[in-house]
This record gives C-alpha cells, structure tokens and sequence, in this order.
C-alpha cells in the first residue's frame, strides 16, 4: 500500500493511496502527516486506515496521473559509506587525486558512529518529473541512488521511499571537507514516487535498488543492489540522526548507496535517471546542465 500526491484539476495536490492492483483512492487529508496524525487519532495503523480508503470508487490508474513528491520533507539527511561498493567507490575517487584516503573512508565503514550528512531542504528537493542539476563547477557527477526512510519527529519510520543523492565526484575527492559543495545545490536531491508504508513491508531488507541511466535513449547504466548488503541497520542510522537533535515531522534520511557507475562515467545535460526501489515504484528525473557562470 503506497502514498502519493498527484495534481488534480491543473494546480491542486491531492494525497492519495494507491492499492496493489495500481488503483489510486482519494484521502481527504491535506498532506502525508495529517494522515499518519489522524491515523494514531483513531488508534488505528496507518496501513488500516488507507485499506479503509480502498474499498471506495478509484478514481484513476496509477500511470495516468501526474505525480509530485509525497510529501514536502522539511529535511533531507543522507547517510554514508553504509556498503562496501560505496566505501570502494570514495577511496578510488580521493586516491585518483592527492589524497590517500583509505585510511577515513575505511575507518567510517567499520566505525560505531555512521556517517550522517545533512543533504537537503524542501526548496532543494525535487519530486517525479522534475529536473535534477548538474553544478557548472564539477566535471564527474553520478546519482546515487538509496533507499530513504520517512520518519516522524520521534525517528518512527513510517515509510519507504526512493532517493537520489546527486553527487559530485570530484568535488570531494579533492577534498572530503568539501563534502557539503559535493552534495548540495539546487535541485540536486530528488524523492518519490510514493512512500511504501512501513507497516506494509514484512522485511525492509529484502527490498531492491535499481539504478538506469538513459542517454539519446539507449540505456548507459544499468545496476542494482539490495537492501541487505548495508552493512548497517536502519533502526541504527536513524538512532544517530535523532540523538540530541531536532528533528521534524516527515524528514526524510537517505541510507547511502550501493549502485555506483563504472568510474569513469559522469551524467551529462538531457539524460534520464531512473530509480526503482521494490514495491515503492519509479523514480524518474531528467538531467539539466547548469551554465558556467562567469
Ligand atoms: O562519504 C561521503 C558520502 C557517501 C554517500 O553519500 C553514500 O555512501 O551514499
Ligand atoms: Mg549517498
């Protein structure tokens, strides 16, 4: 059972649960949170109340409707070096340039403490359709695609969600203390399609991540992963982000990336992202250059 937002009548944003046979049902809550809030009013399971929702008239299939994000997130935080290919991934990128860096991406892998990250804010993040930007000043840049956990102020997760993490390469290669120019920048993070709801998923482990890149449509790259080989648990990045924090209602925390292209691709203008994460859905986004600025 999945939570979206569509646009209806041109310019309104309607939340609404999408079954499993791909029928979207109208709820008559403004947002995500309003939802979960009126749920735990009624001393019901979120899950139970969308399934209530269910048995009324869809009112459209899940591929005629124009999706945004399923919710405004008012906080993006990202996790890193949570797998292997990831940790692999970082130490070539800093080691092709001046730095021997297998000595801090290693050490985070098997550290206690995760690497958490602050990644983006609603203004930055961009949903189902929407381009993602390539900074002017970096020359390799990838998406990273995770898997995000939705969670409540109280770090409960409440749902799952695909995330792209668009990362710059280079930028910290050169230098990991550059890492905030690396990650963040207008529209470089994107969420959607729906958020798969927590009490819906038996094993969150068993989910799937693929990544496909489409250029001058012929697919360029093409990997995936698994949510079991993170090397740590969910409950555990989550416990780290909450602690001594304030977090809100419906952030949304990235737990890092396990599908990485061969080093030596970059995304370029007019490419097409896709991110697919098992019974989430699709996450699509072009890609938009930004000009090099003066
Ligand atoms: O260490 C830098 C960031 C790593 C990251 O974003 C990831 O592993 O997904
Ligand atoms: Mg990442």
């Amino acid at each position: 059972m999945r939570i979206i937002r569509y646009k209806k009548y041109e310019s309104t944003l309607q939340l609404a649960v999408v079954n499993n046979e791909s029928l979207v049902f109208d709820l008559p809550y403004p947002d995500f949170m309003s939802f979960v809030n009126e749920a735990e009013k009624q001393g019901k399971t979120v899950l139970a109340l969308a399934q209530e929702f269910t048995a009324n008239e869809p009112v459209e299939k899940y591929e005629n409707i124009i999706l945004t994000t399923p919710l405004d997130a008012p906080e993006v935080w990202a996790s890193g070096v949570t797998y292997e290919k990831s940790r692999d991934a970082r130490n070539y990128e800093a080691t092709e340039g001046k730095l021997d860096a297998t000595t801090f991406y290693d050490k985070v892998y098997d550290a206690e403490r995760p690497e958490i990250f602050f990644k983006s804010t609603a203004a930055r993040t961009v949903g189902p359709g929407q381009e993602v930007y390539l900074r002017s000043d970096s020359n390799w840049q990838i998406p990273e695609p995770e898997l995000g956990l939705v969670i409540n102020k109280d770090g409960k997760i409440l749902g799952y969600i695909a995330g792209n993490d668009m990362s710059c390469r280079d930028i910290e290669g050169e230098n990991p203390l550059y890492l905030p120019q690396a990650k963040v920048w207008k529209n470089s993070c994107s969420i959607g399609p729906a958020i798969l709801l927590a009490d819906a998923v038996d094993d969150p482990y068993e989910l799937t991540i693929t990544c496909r890149i489409f250029r001058n449509n012929e697919k360029v790259f093409d990997g995936m992963a698994s949510v079991n080989q993170l090397k740590r648990k969910l409950d555990e990045l989550v416990s780290y982000l909450v602690l001594d924090n304030e977090i809100f209602d419906g952030t949304v925390l990235l737990t890092g990336t396990c599908v990485v292209p061969p080093n030596e691709f970059t995304l370029t203008d007019g490419d097409t992202i896709e991110i697919e994460i098992s019974g989430v859905g699709i996450l699509i986004n072009p890609v938009k250059q930004q000009a090099k600025k003066e």
